[in-house]
């Protein structure tokens, strides 16, 4: 890739997401303080160095007057953002309704809006049209900053009807699209009114990807049977055009993570832990508090392993750390007070005087804030690196780094991942981990005993397997095989009209 000066650069990655990974707090009428924020894609996309990345999205927040975007524009400017503004009516339709209360659920197996969420189902059309206005704003912005020989690489079921907009403005254009949440079975698609404008939007993009092998199957059979459309090895084929689908699994930056461990603040955080909970194994969960996550399940198979091993009382801890998120929703305040009551009521069934069995954090321990983001970060390693036993049971999960970034920095301590068989990760740390169905709570309490059992060999050969994976699939990796991958579609599409 050559500069207009002739020199050569890296090529630009334009990544489309809808939140840009900044939030945004006004100081005054033109002035504004950022924050780096956490999330699957910021902790993904920190490790790629390979392009001359620059993102697309909503900062968050509602900006209705023009000095105030202006601002904003400005010192986002600094930090490679560029702002999509969204007004807070598109949000409640768009974000609020068709993203969280229809799409999330949906792709998640949570089938679509039923009793108390019935209602927003009539509003499901208007819903829709917001989506779609949102998305059309989204392209809007992109058309304005893309330069030709750029790669556009749109994320997530926010945007799955961005690709067709963007194509519609240039056809031309390299468009890539890449969900982060499972794609359900065709029969769990088909339910949605909107599925087929949906599917065919998506594919408008040159490359589609997945995290694993079955949501990009399930993909393309949706097209297949719900579209008419020939299935292909290498995707879905419409009158002579081929969108490649595959399976791109993310990774994180491990190194980051392992670096980590070495710092002097981080072994203070440890060795702190490890005199907070002497003599006990410690159990740890990290988690958004969303359904999807399977906390009340997780820790009701705690309750039961304590109920079935009385000797373990006073032996071992569960430290769950979920971070509240979409706190005006009222099924999210529901799991709320659900999890606090069965931690509750845990606590005081096995807790004594001087211990209680979970430690539940309602917190966000890597608030990445300008002055205290290093600290958190930290923090979160070293409860890492101290845990003897990791619990992810996500009753479905696109992927889940959590785990990822357990098996990072557990390479002194070699501690055992119990993991759900429904996340995307069990497909590729499935051979070091104990898969489990989280909604058997039998099968979780038995695997829980396992594991604070297991012996030093067992341990030390799992973790070996898990480790070799997490270290040599990086978060760099996938986003480079994503990009690179891309552009040879697209040659390989160029070669195939000249034929
Ligand atoms: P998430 O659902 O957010 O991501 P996950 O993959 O586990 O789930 O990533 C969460 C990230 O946030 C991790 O980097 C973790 O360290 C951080 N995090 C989680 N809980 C935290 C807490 N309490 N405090 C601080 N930090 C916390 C979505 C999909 C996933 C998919 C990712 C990436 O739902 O399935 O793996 O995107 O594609």
């Amino acid at each position: 890739y050559e500069r207009k000066d002739g020199r050569p650069t890296k090529q630009r990655l334009l990544v489309v997401a809808n939140r840009l990974p900044v939030s945004a707090v006004r100081r005054g009428e033109d002035s504004w303080s950022l924050e780096i924020s956490a999330g699957g894609l910021v902790s993904a996309l920190l490790g790629v160095k390979e392009f001359e990345a620059k993102w697309i999205g909503w900062a968050g927040v509602n900006v209705p007057d023009e000095i105030g975007q202006r601002a904003l524009t400005k010192a986002l400017a600094e930090k490679r953002c560029i702002p999509v503004f969204l007004d807070e009516e598109i949000v409640h339709q768009y974000y609020n309704g068709y993203c969280n209360n229809i799409l999330w659920p949906l792709f998640h197996y949570l089938g679509l809006p039923q009793e108390d969420r019935l209602a927003t189902t009539r509003s499901f059309q208007s819903q829709f049209d917001a989506y779609k206005k949102a998305n059309q704003m989204f392209a809007d912005v992109v058309n304005q900053h893309y330069e030709e020989g750029d790669v556009v690489w749109c994320h997530d079921y926010h945007l799955m009807f961005l690709p067709k907009c963007l194509k519609e403005y240039n056809s031309t254009m390299k468009v890539g699209w890449f969900l982060h949440t499972p794609f359900p079975s065709s029969e769990i698609h088909r339910t949605l009114p909107s599925r087929s404008e949906l599917l065919r939007s998506v594919l408008a993009a040159d490359l589609v990807g997945f995290h694993t092998y079955d949501y990009a199957r399930h993909f393309v059979s949706a097209c297949t049977r719900i579209l008419g459309l020939e299935g292909t090895p290498e995707g879905v084929e419409d009158q002579g055009k081929l969108t490649r689908v595959a399976a791109f699994p993310i990774g994180i930056d491990s190194d980051r993570f392992i670096r980590a461990l070495e710092l002097p603040k981080v072994q203070d955080h440890i060795r702190e832990l490890k005199e907070r909970f002497a003599g006990r194994k410690v159990m740890l969960g990290v988690d958004r508090l969303d359904m999807i996550k399977g906390i009340p399940q997780k820790i009701l198979a705690f309750e039961k392993f304590l109920e079935e091993n009385p000797s373990w009382h006073d032996k071992v801890v569960l430290l769950q750390i979920a971070v509240p998120t979409r706190t005006d929703v009222p099924e999210y305040q529901k799991l709320t007070s659900q999890v606090h009551e069965i931690v509750g009521r845990i606590n005081g069934r096995f807790g004594t005087l001087t211990a209680v069995p979970i430690h539940h954090l309602a917190t966000d321990v890597v608030t990445t804030t300008a002055q205290d983001r290093s600290l958190d970060f930290h923090a979160l390693c070293a409860l890492y690196a101290v845990t003897d036993v990791a619990l992810v049971t996500s009753l479905r999960d696109g992927m889940n780094l959590v785990s990822y970034e357990f098996v990072a920095c557990q390479d002194s301590k070699k501690g055992v991942l119990i993991l759900s068989e429904f996340a995307g990760a069990a497909q590729s740390l499935g051979a070091g981990a104990i898969l489990v169905n989280p909604w058997n709570i039998t099968e979780v309490a038995s695997s829980i005993g396992y594991a604070l059992n297991m012996p030093a060999d067992e341990r030390e050969k799992r973790h070996r397997h898990n480790f070799m994976h997490v270290t040599t699939h990086t978060a760099q990796d996938w986003a480079e095989t994503f990009v690179s991958e891309l552009n040879d579609t697209i040659v390989e599409a160029q070669l195939r009209m000249r034929q």
